[in-house]
């Protein structure tokens, strides 16, 4: 487990984003192990975020500025990264469905999976399948829905059907509206109750 650097913890949980720039800016100068930093700080610390969350006791706003924080420092480290080849995780393509205008929740969740470490696609509103069918074909291996209308619920299964002949990818849905029961029904890989849930869900799919 690498070693954790608390203040860049603290300023990822604060959502300062400022400050995680600034430690994160140093660190790449310096030459610091940034996987070492991403793995034991800034991971754990989007992960803190996601259980005060689940657990009521940090609401939407910090998570969406705690996410801006996390996206802020990786932004810096993505060169070095790649240049260290660190083994990306699997990249998601996300879309609010045809017909539905909604997106802070799906927002929300792009940012999540952003700062847990997967390359986003982010398809924005009133997607159709062709949409979510070109990102897959640019190379997204998951994809994940959101619906905040029971009117435009039933497009989840358009999707559903259109990748279940493909076991390589994987249908998330979720939104206010939606089901566990739902995405059952429809023949869906998974469903997500809320943004850290959708990383959970996400990442368990992914292996
Ligand atoms: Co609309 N709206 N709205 N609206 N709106 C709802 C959804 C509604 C429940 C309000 C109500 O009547 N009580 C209702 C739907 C009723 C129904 O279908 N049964 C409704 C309606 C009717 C409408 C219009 C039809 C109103 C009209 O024009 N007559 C219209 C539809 C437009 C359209 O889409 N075609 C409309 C428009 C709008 C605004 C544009 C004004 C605005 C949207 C602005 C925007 O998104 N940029 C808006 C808003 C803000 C809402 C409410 C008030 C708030 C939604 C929100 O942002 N929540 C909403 C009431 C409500 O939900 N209680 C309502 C905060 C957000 C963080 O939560 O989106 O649930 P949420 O996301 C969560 C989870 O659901 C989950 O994780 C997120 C974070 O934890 N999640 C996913 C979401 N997507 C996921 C995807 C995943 C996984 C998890 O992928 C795997």
């Amino acid at each position: 487990m690498a070693h954790r650097n608390d203040e860049l913890f603290e300023a990822i949980c604060c959502g300062d984003r400022a400050a995680v720039e600034a430690l994160v800016g140093q660190a790449v100068e310096r030459g610091d192990d940034v996987v070492a930093l991403l793995e034991g700080s800034m991971v754990p610390a989007m992960r803190h975020i996601g259980e005060e969350f689940a657990a009521g006791e940090a609401f939407v706003p910090e998570l969406v500025i705690a996410a801006r924080a996390m996206t802020g420092g990786m932004d810096l480290m993505r060169p070095v990264l790649v240049q260290v080849g660190h083994e990306p995780l699997p990249r998601v393509a996300i879309g609010t469905v045809k017909g539905d205008l909604h997106d802070i929740g799906k927002n929300l969740v792009a940012m999540m999976l952003q700062s847990a470490g997967h390359p986003v696609d982010d398809l924005g509103i009133d997607c159709d399948v062709e949409r979510f069918a070109e990102a897959v074909a640019g190379g997204a291996r998951v994809v994940c829905c959101s619906a905040l209308l029971t009117t435009s619920m039933p497009y989840f299964r358009t999707v559903a059907r259109h990748f279940a002949g493909d076991p390589a990818v994987k249908v998330v849905i979720g939104g206010a509206p939606v089901t566990a029961a739902h995405a059952e029904e429809i023949g869906a890989d998974g469903f997500a109750p809320d943004a850290s849930a959708a990383v959970e869900v996400v990442g368990r799919l992914c292996g």
